[in-house]
């Protein structure tokens, strides 16, 4: 078969194209990154601080630095929002936000609710940075069969 001249260019644009996008697709990661909502906790949702808990955000620095989470904003689509504490969230690690109380650990995180965050038939989790409060990532699901998402 012979392939002319503009297939074969045009074939090259599209191959140039696909290379091209893959750095800058990179480039445009956020630095804290959203990679689970487990917006359903298992069970009836009675409101017991263990089914609060069940409920929880995970977020992941995506950098090769630490990043301070300190008065970062974590909130949902109503508004509720959750304030960092000093928090150093280490390169390439990942914090998870439970919704109930608890003691904080290097890996988790309470928000000390008393009531469910995050909708089970449709929600968006947003991280936003303590500095100018600039929205750095986004998460979000629609009715589902599944308890949770990833991101
Ligand atoms: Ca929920």
């Amino acid at each position: 078969m012979r392939l002319n001249r503009r297939a074969i260019l045009a074939a090259g644009t599209a191959a140039a194209a696909l290379l091209a996008l893959t750095p800058a697709a990179r480039a445009a990661a956020p630095a804290v990154q959203f990679t689970k909502v487990h917006y359903d906790s298992p069970g009836s949702d009675r409101g017991g601080n263990a089914s609060l808990n069940g409920e929880y955000a995970v977020l992941k620095n995506t950098t090769r630095a630490p990043i301070q989470l300190e008065k970062w904003i974590l909130r949902d689509k109503n508004g509720f929002k959750y304030r960092f504490p000093r928090f150093t969230l280490r390169p390439g690690r990942s914090v998870t936000v439970r919704s109930g109380k608890g003691t904080d650990t290097s890996t988790v995180l309470y928000w000390g609710r008393g009531w469910y965050v995050w909708n089970n038939t449709g929600d968006t989790a947003g991280v936003y940075r303590a500095a100018d409060l600039k929205k750095i990532d986004t998460c979000s699901w629609g009715r589902s069969s599944r308890a949770y998402v990833t991101c």
